[in-house]
């Protein structure tokens, strides 16, 4: 009896010690990043205000970036339930939604980055919503273009203190990085298109956007060389898009959404891509809920 008790006491360390290694191997890989995302100046909130779009360089540390190129690979291996093929003609551009909820490497970022709280000085908001994060992987040899497009028409919500953190992993040369009509943020809503097939939303009402690379010189085109640790930042109205990746870089970016203060929840007319699922909330609501948390306020 005594043996077996021993015995069973062995087993329980035994299963005690291997939750514990576990758990800690857990901490190690969800907790590895600490550092938080430096302070935005004047001039950045200014830019963005004006454009609609800031680039800021250095706005997260490696662990961050080392953490986010880890879980992308587990994530690339096990896409979700919306994960999207963009590219038809060689090479890859894949996209996925909501990473942040299913890998806990990715959600520690949205709390611990210090992202939202940049955003909150960003926005000039009083608190922080996080609407939902895409991930974003063109591979070199990817001819398919990122069309341009705005955000906003997507997506079921009002307001201006809306933008998202666009953050490559990689080296990304302004040739195959996204590029920003300047001040188009200030427009109104053109009719969304599925990326895969150019199909139109449909039932929305809104009209085509103009065809920008029909006449380039028309507008004032805004695009960076992107190093990893530096961000974009912009507004959820701004027109933007991107060419294939030619480079001979691979192309891992995340883009995460956030909101403030003025922003409602807006059952808009015909198609709506984001959320994707029925986020409990009625026309005109205020975002707080368990679909968009509150992730920082001031
Ligand atoms: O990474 C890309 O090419 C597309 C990114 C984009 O359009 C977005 O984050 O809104």
């Amino acid at each position: 009896m005594l043996t077996l008790f021993q015995k069973k006491n062995d087993v329980k360390k035994n299963i005690h010690c291997t939750l514990l290694i576990n758990s800690e191997k857990m901490k190690t890989q969800i907790h590895k990043a600490s550092s938080k995302a430096r302070q935005v100046t004047h001039e950045e909130v200014n830019e963005y205000q004006k454009n609609g779009v800031v680039k800021l360089s250095g706005a997260f540390e490696m662990d961050w970036i080392n953490q986010l190129r880890e879980v992308t690979e587990t994530a690339l291996n096990n896409p979700g339930p919306y994960a999207e093929e963009y590219a038809k003609g060689g090479g890859r551009f894949f996209g996925d939604l909501d990473v942040a909820k299913r890998f806990p490497q990715f959600n520690d970022f949205i709390y611990n980055s210090g992202a939202a709280d940049m955003m909150g000085s960003i926005l000039k908001s009083r608190k922080i919503n996080f609407f939902y994060d895409q991930l974003l992987v063109k591979e070199p040899g990817t001819g398919a273009p990122t069309p341009w497009h705005q955000d906003m028409p997507y997506w079921a919500i009002s307001g201006n203190q809306i933008a998202s953190i666009w953050l490559p992993m990689d080296i990304v040369d302004k040739e195959v990085s996204l590029k920003y009509v300047a001040g188009s943020h200030l427009w109104e809503a053109y009719n969304p298109h599925n990326f895969i097939d150019d199909s139109a939303y449909e039932g929305t009402g809104l009209p085509e956007l103009p065809d920008i690379d029909a006449a380039p010189d028309k507008y004032e085109l805004l695009g960076w060389d992107m190093k990893p640790g530096d961000c974009l930042v912009f507004q959820g109205m701004i027109v933007h898009g991107a060419k294939g990746n030619t480079s001979n870089n691979r192309r891992r970016a995340w883009a995460t959404r956030w909101t403030g203060d003025d922003v409602r929840y807006n059952k808009r007319k015909g198609k709506i891509a984001i959320p994707q699922e029925d986020p409990g909330l009625s026309h005109g609501d205020v975002l707080d809920s368990d679909a968009f948390p509150v992730i920082w306020s001031a």
